[in-house]
């Protein structure tokens, strides 16, 4: 191998850290946190910072359809590093409607402008669904539909990224009866493309699916849905602090119920982690720590990242156990609904009382035999 070996300890110091405003070590600290969120060796981050210190920053231009830019709003809650600081040192963004000091002809003649300058290079961000009805006019920017400025971008493009997801899939704009005909940015090209849903999605997501393109000039590998593997193959149930008590049978049924209080599973009251797929418990959001996502927060998942779950199943409405079932020895988490009468209930409380009376006997009485013999044991063992 004749590559060059990045120096980490030395290299960085008057390069992008400097640039970024940040030390050395916070920038070798995203770098590894980078590599580790696209579930890559350690090794990568050599990589990784290499390609942030010396690779062309790519061209990207980002459009807004049907939405409400909480997708822009998540990045700019990322801290490391700021939207602010990624546009200036990670990408160049060339056309950013809400972001943008530009307004009018003004912006489309930038969005032109980088368009032909970087033609066939440059990154196409589309946040939003794009309305396909009555010949696209529920939604137009500088007079042109969002179909046709769509399918313009993206002819030229190195890569398109469908984010959040009404661009992914169509989204909460696309919820039943659909009046606008909201369609995602797959249906419109008539091609896959890499898609990062959620309402809205993990800004590190999107900023290490960027990184990736950066640092291997590829995007990374997807599903059948376009989601990265490293976000997007594992169930949110996988990885849920509250998955200990599913599995026991305790649950929340109530919001602000005892069971709810104590931090219990929300599954009995509409979250869907059992179907969706997604990393948001094990990368939260807004960089407050672990318990900063829906289900840290107490509130079910709704699974906004999951097409046919998000803002189309009622949110009470159970979750299809995907990959798990409970274990058939804890309590059931479905009851029948009056298969039993008061008085039975009442007969079955004090059976089940009785019962839990003796396991705490029982156990009182191991203990206690346990304490004899270990009594007994102790005593031989002092014994010469
Ligand atoms: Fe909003 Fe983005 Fe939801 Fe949609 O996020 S947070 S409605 S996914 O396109 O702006
Ligand atoms: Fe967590 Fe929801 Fe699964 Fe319960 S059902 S363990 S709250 S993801
Ligand atoms: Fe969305 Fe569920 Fe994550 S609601 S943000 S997929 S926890």
């Amino acid at each position: 191998m004749n590559e060059t070996i990045f120096d980490l300890e030395t290299a960085t110091d008057t390069g992008v850290a400097g640039r970024l405003g940040i030390s050395r070590r916070e920038f070798l600290k995203f770098c590894a946190a980078t590599a580790a969120t696209l579930g890559l060796p350690a090794s990568a981050e050599a990589a990784i910072a290499k390609a942030m210190e010396t690779a062309q920053r790519p061209s990207v231009i980002w459009l807004h359809f049907q939405e409400c830019t909480g997708c822009s709003e998540s990045l700019l809650r990322a801290e490391h590093p700021t939207i602010d600081k990624l546009i200036l040192d990670v990408i160049s963004l060339d056309y950013h409607e809400t972001l943008f000091a530009a307004a009018g002809h003004q912006a489309e003649a930038a969005r032109k402008a980088a368009m032909k300058a970087h033609k066939g290079k440059y990154v196409l961000v589309v946040e939003g669904a794009i309305p396909v009805k009555d010949k696209g006019i529920y939604c137009k920017v500088g007079g042109q539909t969002a179909v046709d400025m769509l399918k313009e971008c993206a002819a030229d493009a190195a890569a398109v990224i469908a984010i959040g997801s009404c661009a992914a899939w169509g989204g909460m704009p696309a919820t039943d009866p659909n009046p606008t005909g909201a369609s995602s940015v797959a249906e419109v090209l008539g091609k896959s493309v890499v898609t990062i849903p959620g309402c809205p999605p993990s800004p590190y997501n999107f900023l290490a699916t960027v990184v990736h393109f950066l640092t291997f000039k590829s995007l990374p590998a997807v599903d059948q849905l376009g989601r990265p593997l490293f976000a997007y193959s594992r169930l949110i149930h996988e990885h849920c602090e509250r998955r200990a008590h599913f599995d026991a049978g305790r649950f929340a049924i109530e919001f602000g119920d005892e069971g709810h209080r104590k931090g219990y599973c929300l599954y009995k009251l509409g979250c869907k982690g059992p179907e969706t797929y997604a990393n948001c418990p094990t990368i939260g959001f807004n960089d407050l720590g672990e318990v900063s996502w829906p289900v840290g927060c107490g509130h079910p998942c709704i699974g906004c990242t999951e097409k046919g779950v998000g803002f189309t199943k009622p949110i009470h409405e159970l979750a299809v156990l995907k990959s798990v079932e409970p274990p058939l020895f804890y309590p059931r988490i479905v009851e029948g609904q009056g298969a039993i009468s008061l008085g039975g209930a009442a007969l079955l409380a004090g059976v089940a009382g009785a019962a839990a009376g003796a396991v705490v006997v029982m156990s009182k009485k191991l203990g206690k035999d346990d304490q004899g013999k270990g009594g007994k044991s102790d005593k031989s063992r002092d014994e010469p």
